[in-house]
């Protein structure tokens, strides 16, 4: 099968710097030789990069740094639609989370009926509304999903959005107030960390797989290094204890694999200015491994 690998560096979205650096963590890390090993034809894509603004704020708005990252994922939009149209799989690196919005407004021009599984100690469900930080890596689920400012609900086309009920969390740990609600009134299914410690993540996964992938074009997997426990994942912004185990993550990652409905996949939130020797980007290419069918034995 052709991969290509499509670096995202851009940390305008997120809260803390240095995850810009996550693509170059995730190539030094051996991501290339792990995916050429399991088979695949890799062509790497090289970086989207994001610049510096001028000032960090859009005048009069509250989503920091909005002009860049709606350049940024409208690139990483067409970018990601072209690599599919040549029968490719797209699996993008990150970079803050904020570049979900251009992955799966690329992946929905070709995918237009898309599941998504989630991987995030965060919701990311947040707006200018309900945000505490104006951070846009805490809003990509909203924008997917058509809420949100206008200049980001229509990178990819305004009706080119998922449907709530093919969408699902997995890790969730750190809900904001206004997410909660939101959740609640969409209806989207959560596996919080308490669903997985009841009901195992063979379980969570199964539902999970069920819910993304009947009835649909395929699964995407969209996941935030902060899903795993800080112990396997210190290399990551925002933190959060009592998260997914190292087994737990690949667990979860072969069993997609197995269903052969996946489709795209992203890893985000790699930040290695602020990890232990890599550790977090080397735990990001094994999990690639496990998701593209290592073992698949
Ligand atoms: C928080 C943090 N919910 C926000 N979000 C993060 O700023 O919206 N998502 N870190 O991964
Ligand atoms: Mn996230
Ligand atoms: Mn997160
Ligand atoms: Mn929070």
């Amino acid at each position: 099968a052709k991969l290509s690998l499509i670096g995202v560096a851009i940390d305008l979205g997120a809260g803390t710097p240095g995850v810009s650096l996550g693509p170059s963590a995730i190539r030094y890390a051996g991501a290339i030789d792990k995916l050429t090993g399991l088979g695949y034809e890799v062509k790497d894509e090289g970086n989207i990069m994001a610049n510096k603004p001028i000032s960090p704020k859009t005048d009069g708005i509250k989503l920091n740094n909005l002009d860049e990252v709606v350049r940024v994922n409208t690139e990483l939009c067409s970018k990601v639609a072209e690599v599919m149209q040549e029968g490719r799989f797209p699996l993008v690196m990150g970079g803050d989370h904020s570049i979900a919005i251009g992955t799966i407004a690329g992946v929905l021009q070709h995918k237009k009926n898309l599941g998504v599984i989630w991987f995030d100690a965060h919701g990311d469900i947040n707006t200018e509304e309900t945000s505490p930080s104006g951070n846009i890596h805490g809003m990509p689920v909203a924008v997917s999903m058509g809420y949100g400012h206008e200049r980001l609900t229509g990178i990819g086309g305004k009706d080119n959005k998922l449907q709530t009920d093919k969408f699902v969390f997995i890790g969730s740990r750190d809900l904001d107030a206004g997410e909660r609600k939101v959740l609640k009134d969409l209806g989207v299914t959560v596996f919080t960390m308490h669903e997985i410690d009841r009901l195992g993540m063979t379980e969570v996964i199964e539902r999970a797989i069920k819910i993304a992938g009947d009835g649909t074009d395929g699964i995407h997997v969209s996941f935030d290094m902060d899903s795993m426990d800080p112990i396997y994942a210190p290399g990551t912004g925002t933190r959060v204890p009592g998260g997914l185990t190292y087994r737990e993550s690949h667990l979860a990652l072969e069993m997609i694999a197995l269903s052969e409905k996946l489709v795209s996949a992203e890893f985000v939130e790699v930040n290695p200015i602020i990890d232990n020797n890599n550790q977090t980007a080397k735990a990001a290419v094994a999990l690639m491994g496990s998701l593209l069918g290592e073992w698949l034995i």
